[in-house]
Formats: structure tokens, sequence, C-alpha cells
């Protein structure tokens, strides 16, 4: 331990002014937070939130991080004592800081028993999770837990689980057992009204798995919804050579983000413990349904649409799609088919929202690929554009933009990109949506098929899209991405001008 130490220190140290080391603790801080799905996002924003909050209000609020599939984050991460370094990316320059909040770091495949202890300690009150929307193991379109899917099979029929749900059922259940409370739930996944939907799963399974856990979990637990938002793009080799030259130091796993955050956070924890999130900018709030709609909508809901059209076009990433004048006017033109179905949140302004989010998209120190963007395209569809449509339609307001979207999401899923070559296509229902779109002929029949997809498309929804879209498909196949944006996109621009 105190050899790790050491190395640590100097890992730590060595090329970076002191200025630039954050959130360090000594001594290390009680562990009050377990997280599962250790991935970039959750380290370059919850996880730096936490350590914020603890450095300016203290708490015992370390994290234990669990790895639910792969070791490489552990691995890489025991070998510098759970400390990494986090980059902000602006056009105006980088900034690195040492983030040293992590206490331990598990990989459930190793070993789920000590998940499921971890959970259980007394000392832990919050179970956060960042698992993307495929690892809620559920039915995009209703949301309901999918009791086919292969883990949760397997965690019905075992006492050590694999899916993330599984593994918050029995760490609930191990709480009970021991006679503590619940941990608070914490869901920081882009999905449509979080919390609520992981209360409901993991209701649904506790229930399959021992009704009186059910009944204990519906009326002491909590799951707080969230609206969570920090550009980051997965971490590259060329990322951790970047970083070696910034800092004169080795990192094996850094995280590389924008410099803008925002975290809103039902207020609504088990004995109201958590870290004082409000000193450290985090808002806490009654109802997070607006801000997360906004979200949603407005900031996913645009990025798939560039991600699937910017990459059948031929871009790389968000920022080279934006540096085209025409997909920059286009996206405004998305945000004012998308603008009348969201509810303004307190505070807010959704034409500034809009006006900083081009900036955002538009930031090239950042590379986000739009092949990162475009992956999972089925979980993420219902939530990013289909509600909003779906409100157009029941309003009567046309929606092209969105149509055309939809219809590149269509495209990208056959597999093949415009000039012929093969799309890696990343997603749980690849190989179904390739098959749709494989047995059907035209492009109209392409869409007739992938509209048959029930947990992406409600049936009611899927018939009142299809005309709609088998048009702005037909454009897409006969002129390509850029010119159908083109054809939609230039023109005076949507937002108007700034506030002063
Ligand atoms: C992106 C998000 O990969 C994606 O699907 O749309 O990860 C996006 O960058 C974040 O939600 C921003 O907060």
């Amino acid at each position: 331990m105190l050899v790790i130490a050491a190395q640590v220190l100097a890992w730590m140290e060595a090329g970076l002014p002191a200025n630039h080391l954050t959130c360090r603790f000594a001594p290390r801080p009680g562990v009050g937070i377990v997280h599962l799905g250790l991935g970039a996002f959750y380290r370059a924003f919850g996880a730096i939130y936490v350590a914020e909050a603890m450095a300016a209000r203290g708490g015992d609020w370390g994290i234990v991080g669990v790895s639910l599939k792969s070791p490489g984050t552990r691995d890489a991460l025991a070998a510098q004592g759970w400390a990494y370094t986090s980059v902000t990316l602006s056009p105006q320059g980088e900034e690195a800081k040492v983030i040293e909040v992590l206490q331990d770091v598990l990989v459930a495949p190793e070993s789920p028993a000590a998940v499921v202890a971890a959970m259980a300690d007394p000392g832990v009150k919050i179970v956060s999770l960042t698992v993307t929307e495929k690892g809620y193991c559920h039915n995009p379109a209703t949301g309901a837990l999918n009791q086919d899917h292969p883990d949760i099979l397997h965690d019905l029929e075992n006492q050590l689980p694999v899916s993330a749900v599984g593994f918050l059922v029995r760490g609930l259940a191990a709480r009970r057992a021991a006679g503590l409370d619940p941990f608070t739930v914490l869901t920081c996944d882009n999905l449509p009204e979080n919390g609520t939907l992981l209360r409901g799963i993991v209701l649904e399974l506790a229930r399959l798995i021992d009704p009186d856990l059910a009944d204990w979990i519906a009326e002491k637990g909590r799951f707080p919804a969230t609206m969570v938002d920090r550009i980051t793009p997965a971490t590259t080799d060329a990322d951790i050579a970047r970083v070696a030259e910034m800092t004169g130091r080795r990192d094996a796993a850094p995280v590389l983000h924008e410099p803008f955050r925002q975290w809103v956070i039902e207020d609504s924890f088990v004995n109201n413990d958590r870290p004082d999130f409000a000193a450290v900018g985090v808002q806490l709030v009654a109802d997070v349904t607006a801000f997360e709609h906004m979200k949603l909508r407005m900031l996913n809901g645009t990025h798939s649409s560039l991600a699937y059209l910017g990459y059948l076009a031929g871009y790389e990433t968000i920022a080279d799609t934006m540096a085209n004048p025409a997909f920059a006017s286009f996206v405004e033109r998305l945000w004012s088919e998308i603008m009348p179905a969201v509810a303004t949140p307190p505070g807010t302004s959704l034409p500034d929202y809009a006006r900083a989010l081009k900036q955002r998209y538009a930031n090239s120190a950042i590379r986000h690929r739009t092949w990162q963007i475009a992956m999972d395209g089925s979980q993420k569809l219902p939530q990013r554009l289909l509600g909003t449509l779906e409100a157009n339609l029941q309003a009567g307001r046309p929606s092209p933009c969105l149509c055309l979207a939809l219809a590149a999401w269509m495209r990208y899923v056959g597999g093949v990109d415009e000039a012929g070559q093969p799309i890696d296509v990343k997603d749980p229902l690849a190989s179904r949506l390739r098959a749709l779109s494989d047995a059907a002929g035209t492009p109209a029949d392409k869409v007739t098929a992938l509209l048959t997809v029930t947990e992406v498309f409600p049936p009611a929804l899927a018939a009142q899209l299809h005309a709609l879209v088998t048009a702005a498909a037909e454009q897409l196949w006969a002129i390509g991405a850029q010119a159908s944006v083109e054809t939609l996109g230039l023109g005076p621009a949507g937002l108007g001008p700034a506030k002063p």
C-alpha cells in the first residue's frame, strides 16, 4: 500500500505545476458512493462534481467504481492509485487536473460478490449509474424490463448477477437482510424520466425474485431523476499520447471533455444523504422533467441527427460536420422544429440554449466521432427524436428535418455507406435491423420494414410517420445526405439574433 502511495505521488507530481493538482484528499475519505459503469463520461462529470463537493464541504463520499464488463479501466487506473487526469478542451486552450476521488475499482465479472458487498456497506448511501441506454435491459419503446434479455434471464436464475439492474436488486436485498436502509439509486444516463424508468425496471426484477423485497424498495427506495450534460468523447490512444505530451506524464486512462457541464438532480435521497452538490453548482430541483426534455431533445436529438447525416456525408466528427455551412444551418432548422415540442425549464431560454449548443458542437478541440454518437440508435431514438416527432404530429406541425434524420438512421443501419463501403454498425439490434433492410428492395420498402421494429416505434406512431419518412428516405437515397441537408438546410438561419 505504501509503495503504491509513493508511486502515485510521483505519478501525480511529475510534470504538473502545483496549481493543476486538484481534488486530492489526505487522509482518504470513506466510501459513500458505488458507481456502476466507469467510462469516460462519469469520470469527466459526476466523479468531478463529487470530488469538488467533498473539497468544498467535506463528507465521506469517496467512490468505489465498478466496471461491469472488462478489466481495462481498472488495470489502467490501478497502476495510478485510481487517480486520473481530466483535460478540459476549448478553442482557447487546454487545462489538465488530477482527480483523486476513486478509492477502488471492482470488475464485476471477476468478483460479483465484492460488488454486492460494496453496495451493502453501511457507509454507502448512493449507488449511481452510467451504463448507457442498453445497460438498462429494457424495451426502449415501452420502458418495461426486457424479461427475455439474456442478462436478465441469468440474473433471475443466479444469486450473483451480471446486469446493472441485477446488481441493484441484489445490493438492495443485501441491505434489507442486514437491517439497513436502502441506498439512493442515482441514474446518470440519457433516458426519458430516467429515475421513474429505473425504479420501474428495478421493481419489476425484484418482484420476480422476491415480492416482499419489491414492496420494501417501493416503500423506502429513492430513484431521483437527473439531467446530465458534458460532451466527453471516448478516450483514444492519440488522446493518451497528447495528454502525456501536455503534462509530461503518462496517464493510461485520462478523460478529455468540453468546459461546459450541467447536472440537474431531483432532490429526493434516502434520509437526505448526499454530497453538498449545491455548493458546486449542481441544480437540485423538485422536478427535472423540463430540463431533461430540453436536453434529450435539443442536444441529444440534434447530436444523433448530425451523427447519422454527418457520417453519411463523410464527416468524421461533429465539429467537422458543423464546419459545413449547410449542416450548421440545418441544425438550426432542427432546433426550430424541436423547440415548440419542449417546455421551457425555469430560468432558461430555449433559443439561448440552442445558440450555446451550436458553439459547443463547433468546438474543434473536441474530436467527437459521428460513429460514436451513431451507436445504439435503437436505444436512443425514442427519447431523442420520436417524442418530438409525436408531439409535432399531434399539433399538426411539420418536421421535415427530423424526418430526414430518421431516414438517415435507416440508411445507416443498412450497413453500407453512400460510397458503397461497409459501416461498422454497433447496436444491440444491429443484425435484425440489417436483415430487415437487406430483405427490402426500395428505400420505401426499407422504411416500411424498419418501422415494424416495435422496440423502437410504437405501432400507432409508425403508421403516422410512414408517408413522411418514406418521402425523406426516397430523397436521401436519390441525392445523398449532403444534398438532402442542403435542400432543407440552406436559407436564412432559424434562431434569430442572440440576446444582448
Ligand atoms: C451523445 C452523448 O454519444 C452520444 O449519444 O449524444 O453522449 C452526449 O455527448 C452527451 O449526452 C452530452 O451530455
